[in-house]
């Protein structure tokens, strides 16, 4: 309440150790200082006031050039919500409050087909560097394939906006969710990490998701750090979605450079867990009583009563089953609350974020972007029947120290040593609970378009965009829409054009690959922008390009065209490839040509059996070895074994082939060997029941034919037990010694590097 009415303290927050610190600094510095001392002895009136007039003259002299370069560009901020549907915002559809983002937009521009990328890591890889994700090199998440466009890793062949706007002479700040590397453990390489990647300065998480109360991998500059043991922030409840939008206010506060700066706000709310703050809970209590069809139809009709929405476009099938169906009432409606206040929550602390700009003047020069990574998701998370532990021994454990670092996603446990609890009898929204808000709700979120995150049809790639720019916007076009279709490749190259920046061939003797998207500068004065390609999709298989109206869209590496006329049908009920033909066929064909030129082939789905790894039974592997999946032992429902010769005693991954969803790693931890097969996704762990000695220099883990695991030093058996099937599936990932790279098979994140020496790794398939 207090943020609405702006009287929020600017430092909340922040401790003020000596004042001035950490108070913002409203007063900007004087431009120069030059000494008129012998000027000003001149004694008579007359001739002070002449000298007078000729300070003001030098004054004007020194400030116009200055002004042309350095005051008249703009600020510019994108704020950026996570697995947040098109209708999820007032100014959208949303029955949800945002009064701050509905005010930006009615004195700003809402654009109506803007599209994201359909996921978090992609996303961010293109927004940041104005390309198509797989050219950045994350077509996927953070593994790496041995692909060229999906390497887990953000290039070096590509550049970040915060890395262009330096040397134009902006500040760059970044506060909230990176997601771009896998290197998250520390010690591990902050190459990728965004002080190293252009930006001045950061807080926020590596990682791409986690507890609100809790989130791992959070890290100021380049320091891993607790949220309960910050000395330089100390909220009375540490809430992420606060936290972030507090050191957005913060870094706008001590901002004190006469050039402009850009601010990247990236939020993690409202992807899951469902964690927010009880007072936001209780004010959307009994909101969501009336079921998902009802405020579906809802958001449909705002969405026609705003002029968002053409009303040819009919409102897509419900998605789900029907309300009266439910079997947990009350505990989706929950679900739908707490996402609710998720979304209020963020908008909240856009207010201060907009207060901190007209307090220090800045509110009418600076650009505001607000945009959403994905559509809503409908991937579900802890939403099985009961109740499940995330320890299978609740009573052992123990509250975290403050000081102690929080690496895990999904912690085992709070803070005070609460066990985190999933499932259909778990009421989410506290810290101890973890749950999606599911499929039925990621529709509404999607409303009136069809499928989710993860698809490229318009309700996984679609997002609402306020743009908000008193100085740059025309006073017509306030609170009106622009119809123009628009991606993240464009902002980029509208960031490059407001900045006056230029935009580099190369860098450090490396070609930088070229801006994809256009200005949208023109839109602000109601100009269209010139678009010289169309605009491409590829996600996990799915695969989608539009010119103009038409948009061709295909599900899965296999499925077939859908041709749509946008125009007519956004939500894509009526596919037009049979009536069209040689449109689809054309556009299919651009499609395939840009996937090979933008690296979105070769793909790492469904590749042909051929490519399905090594048929050799016998591998011996050096230390610092790494295969690509083409050359990683075939283990697909394979037994096999593995003996690792070592050369001196340490802790980390042995070896590791596969990632989350497919694989295995044989390592070492507290002087135990474990064995552990990630079964698609489900991680089981057979250990030693003792310790290695000094003397154990060759360790061997079995996999047996009927899941039984063996685990030796030498002849002696250290221990044995029963896993539920092989490896279910040839894993995506490669096999690495010594590390277990991109996606990690279980217990730890990234790469878990063995610290002491490997002679020889050997690998018999049996
Ligand atoms: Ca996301
Ligand atoms: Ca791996």
């Amino acid at each position: 309440m207090e943020a609405r009415a702006g009287i929020e303290p600017a430092n909340r927050g922040f401790a003020v150790p000596g004042l001035t610190t950490w108070l913002p600094r409203r007063a900007p510095k004087p431009l120069l200082s030059i000494d008129f001392t012998p000027l000003e002895q001149a004694k008579t009136y007359f001739e002070s006031f002449y000298i007078m007039k000729l300070q003001i003259l030098f004054y004007l002299f020194l400030f116009i050039p200055i002004s042309i370069f350095g005051q008249s560009r703009p600020n510019v901020i994108i704020v950026m919500a996570d697995d947040m549907g098109w209708s999820d915002i007032g100014c959208y559809g949303s029955e949800i409050e945002t009064p701050n983002l509905d005010r930006l937009a009615s004195n700003g521009l809402r654009f109506t087909q803007f599209y994201n990328t359909g996921r978090c890591c992609p996303t961010r890889a293109s927004l940041l560097t104005g390309t198509y994700p797989h050219q950045a090199g994350i077509g996927h998440m953070m593994n790496d394939t041995g692909l060229p466009g999906y390497k887990g890793d953000l290039g070096s062949n590509v550049q970040t906006i915060a890395e262009v706007l330096s040397p134009a002479k902006y500040s760059t700040y970044i506060s909230g969710k990176w997601h771009v590397t896998p290197k998250i453990q520390p010690g591990s390489s902050q190459h990728n990490w965004p002080r190293q990647r252009g930006f001045d300065r950061f807080y926020g998480t590596i990682h791409g998701a986690g507890s609100f109360f809790d989130p791992n991998s959070l890290t100021r500059d380049n320091t891993l750090i607790s949220p309960h043991a910050d000395k330089e922030y100390k909220p009375e409840v540490f809430y992420y979605t606060d936290a972030i939008n507090d050191h957005a206010t913060r870094f706008i506060n001590e901002h004190n450079s006469k050039n402009p700066f850009f601010l990247y706000v990236a939020h993690t709310a409202p992807h899951w867990p469902m964690h927010a703050l009880p007072e936001d809970i209780k004010k959307y209590k009994g909101r969501y009583d009336a079921g998902w069809e009802k405020i579906r139809k809802k958001r449909y009709q705002k969405q026609l009563d705003l002029g968002l929405i053409d009303p040819k476009w009919k409102l897509s099938p419900r998605d789900a089953e029907a309300w009266n169906d439910a079997k947990n009432k009350e505990w989706e409606i929950r679900h739908m609350e707490v996402y609710a206040a998720m979304v209020d929550r963020l908008d909240q602390g856009l207010g201060r974020i907009i207060n901190a700009l007209k307090d220090r003047k800045m509110f009418d020069n600076t650009l505001i972007i607000f945009i959403a990574d994905n559509g809503g998701c409908a991937e579900g998370m802890g939403r099985k029947e009961g109740i499940q532990y995330k320890d299978s021994n609740p009573e052992t454990l123990k509250p975290m120290k403050a000081t102690d670092l929080q690496m895990d996603m999904i912690p085992r446990r709070t803070r005070e040593g609460v066990v985190m609890k999933q499932g259909t009898e778990v009421m989410t929204g506290g810290a101890d609970t973890y749950h999606g808000y599911g499929k039925a709700w990621a529709n509404v979120s999607n409303t009136p378009f069809r499928e989710y995150k993860h698809w490229v049809h318009e309700g996984g790639i679609s997002a609402p965009l306020v743009t908000h720019w008193p100085k740059g916007i025309a006073p017509k076009l306030r609170g009106k829409f622009e119809h123009q279709p628009a991606h993240l490749i464009d902002l980029m190259a509208t960031c490059v054009d407001l900045a006056k920046a230029d935009f580099p061939e190369e860098k450090n003797g490396e070609k930088i690959v070229p801006m994809q998207g256009v200005s949208l500068k023109p839109a602000f004065s109601g100009k269209t922008f010139k678009r010289p390609n169309p605009i491409f999709w590829e996600h996990e298989g799915n695969r989608a390009i539009r010119i103009g109206k038409w948009k061709l869209v295909a599900k899965g590496a296999n499925g077939n065209w859908e041709l749509y006329d946008l125009a007519a049908d956004r939500s894509e009920l009526n596919d037009l490839s049979e009536k069209h033909p040689d449109r689809t066929t054309e556009m299919a064909s651009k499609w395939e040509a840009w996937a090979i030129e933008a690296n979105a082939k070769p793909w790492p789905w469904n590749r042909n059996k051929k490519n399905q790894g090594s048929k050799k039974k016998a591998f011996t592997l050096n230390t610092g070895t790494s295969l690509t999946k083409e050359l990683s032992p075939m283990i697909s429902k394979k037994p096999f074994e593995v003996e690792v010769h070592i050369e001196q005693q340490g802790e980390g991954v042995l070896v590791a082939q596969g990632g989350d969803t497919h694989g295995w790693v044989f390592l070492i931890k507290d002087n135990i060997a474990h064995f552990t097969l990630s079964l698609g996704g489900k991680i089981e762990t057979i250990q030693a029941n003792e310790k290695l000695t000094k003397k154990d220099n060759k360790i061997l883990a079995k996999l047996n034919p009927d899941g039984k695991v063996e685990l030796f030093a030498g002849k002696r058996k250290l221990g044995s037990g029963q896993v539920s099937s092989l490896v279910k599936e040839m894993p995506i990932d490669g096999l690495q010694v010594g590390r277990d790279e991109g996606g990690t098979v279980g217990g730890y994140k990234d790469a878990f590097a063995f610290d002491g020496k490997i002679k020889k790794v050997r690998i018999k398939i049996n």
